[in-house]
This record gives C-alpha cells, sequence and structure tokens, in this order.
C-alpha cells in the first residue's frame, strides 16, 4: 500500500498550524512595541512581509523598504545587533503565545502524523522558523512526546539560505539519507513549494493557508484546501477519498516517482 513511500517532509508555519496571522505576526509588533518602536505590522502588511521567509530577514527588508533612514536608537549598537536582539525577543514572545496554548496544529495533521508513525513511516520537519518554534508548537500540541516522533528536524538558520533555496529540504533529505523520491513534502506556500520542488521533492502536497490562498501553484501535484475531511482538490486528486491520509499520499508519490525509488 505505501508502494515505496518511507517518509513525510514537514513544513511548519501554515502547514503544522496557521501561525503567521495570530502568532509571529503580533510576536513581533509586542517585539517592537517593548523596544520603543512605532512599528505595526498590519495583518494586511505582513502579508507582503512574507514574502521574506525568516524572521530577522523580514525585519531588515521592512526597515529597508519602509523605514529608509533609520538608525538604531543609541545604546542598541548596530543595526544587526538590534534585529537580533529583537528577533530574539519576538521569539520569547510567540513562543510563550504557543505555550498558552494560542496555536492548535491545523485539522489533520495529528491525524497524519499517527498513520506515518502506525505504518513506518518517517518524520521530519524543513522549516524556516526558529528550532524553538518548532519545540514549542509540538510540545503544546494534544499528543505528549510529539516531538520525538520526528527523526530530523530541519529548522532557522542551520543552512546559508532559506526557502524559496533547496537547502533546509536537502539538509533535511541528508538527515533521513533518503532519496527525494522516497519522500513526500508537505508545504503550505509559494515560496515553501518551491524550495521543495528545487529539492527534488516533487512528490508535493500543498495544503493552503491564510495568506497562501492566492497564490501560483501551478507546478504542485496536490493542492488541496485543508488534509482533513471534507477535502477537495484543487489540482491533482484525491483517488475519490474525502481527506489527505497515507494512502494519497503513497498514490502521489507513485504518480510522480514511479514504484521504486531508486538509491
Ligand atoms: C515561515 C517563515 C518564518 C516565520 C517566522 O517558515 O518564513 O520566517 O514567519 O519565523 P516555514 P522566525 O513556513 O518554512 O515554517 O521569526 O523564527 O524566522
Ligand atoms: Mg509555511
Amino acid at each position: 500500500m505505501l508502494a515505496g513511500l518511507e517518509a513525510l517532509i514537514f513544513d511548519v508555519d501554515g502547514t503544522l498550524a496557521d501561525t503567521e496571522r495570530d502568532g509571529h505576526r503580533p510576536a513581533f509588533n509586542a517585539a517592537f512595541a517593548e523596544a520603543g518602536l512605532d512599528w505595526e505590522w498590519t495583518v494586511e502588511r505582513y502579508g507582503e512581509l512574507l514574502a521574506v521567509t525568516g524572521g530577522k530577514e523580514r525585519i531588515r527588508h521592512y526597515i529597508d523598504r519602509y523605514r529608509p533612514g533609520f538608525r538604531p536608537p543609541a545604546g542598541a549598537g548596530d543595526l544587526e545587533s538590534l534585529i537580533a536582539a529583537l528577533h530574539r525577543r519576538k521569539t520569547a514572545h510567540y513562543v510563550e503565545r504557543l505555550a498558552a496554548g494560542g496555536i492548535p496544529l491545523r485539522p489533520g495533521v495529528l491525524r497524519l502524523l499517527r498513520e506515518a508513525r502506525a505504518a513506518g513511516v518517517r518524520l521530519a520537519i524543513a522549516t524556516t522558523t526558529t528550532p524553538e518554534n518548532v519545540d514549542a508548537l509540538l510540545a503544546a500540541a494534544p499528543e505528549p512526546g510529539l516531538a520525538d516522533w520526528f527523526e530530523v528536524i530541519a529548522a532557522g538558520d542551520v543552512v546559508p539560505r532559506k526557502k524559496p533555496a533547496p537547502d533546509i529540504f536537502t539538509l533535511a533529505l541528508a538527515q533521513l539519507d533518503l532519496p527525494a523520491a522516497a519522500c513526500v513534502a508537505i508545504e503550505d506556500s509559494d515560496n515553501g513549494a518551491r524550495a521543495a520542488l528545487a529539492a527534488g521533492l516533487r512528490a508535493l502536497v500543498v495544503t493552503l493557508s491564510t495568506y497562501t490562498r492566492e497564490q501560483d501553484f501551478s507546478d504542485v501535484p496536490l493542492v488541496v484546501e485543508q488534509l482533513d475531511a471534507p477535502a477537495t482538490a484543487l489540482a491533482g486528486d484525491l483517488g475519490g477519498r474525502d481527506r489527505v491520509d497515507l494512502a494519497v499520499l503513497a498514490a502521489l508519490r507513485a504518480r510522480v516517482f514511479g514504484v521504486v525509488p531508486s538509491r
């Protein structure tokens, strides 16, 4: 039934949980306010800023684009140190929000993880976000020890280039010691999809999230609104099923790569 499917590689933000609008965004704003900066990232503005992956990179882009001529206040060090300090505080605010149960896993995520675990399909994460954020999200989930289910957690600054570069997926594949053809990747964004495809992960599912509904996924073989029932395929097909389950993912992998992955 698994037809050569050996691992699932999950994105985090937007995929495991819809974290951007009500998780990351307010955490950035709280860090700015705390530092005495009158920067407020509205829901709409944040949508534009998400084109840049990585929180520190996003702050830098915002300054370049919207605060030209900004200089760090006296005592804050150079721009690089200020951004790093703001981002540390942002991470703290975000983790606090998660620990308070602020952001649940998306419907169907835990079911799919349980199915994979029961079937011996290995689990990995490939994300742009800071590792602490992943730990906090998994620790807050209603499944004790969930983080231990993931054999590989590739996150944040461990690679030189963030998504849409393939680096973080390439790292996850190397740590799994698997070819891309043995895996299915699960993403929610155009930058994430580009990264996965560039790493050879052509058996790719996109589950649309708050900020990604209007993005272009024309190169993605399976696009759904959500993983759980009632799921409908906006691109590709679910083989008559009403949710994204392991059978759907195995069929997708076989369709894209053929039955036996080559090592
Ligand atoms: C999404 C991102 C991240 C988060 C913020 O990553 O682009 O930058 O918005 O996280 P993914 P940090 O979808 O790959 O999980 O502030 O920790 O960078
Ligand atoms: Mg994402």
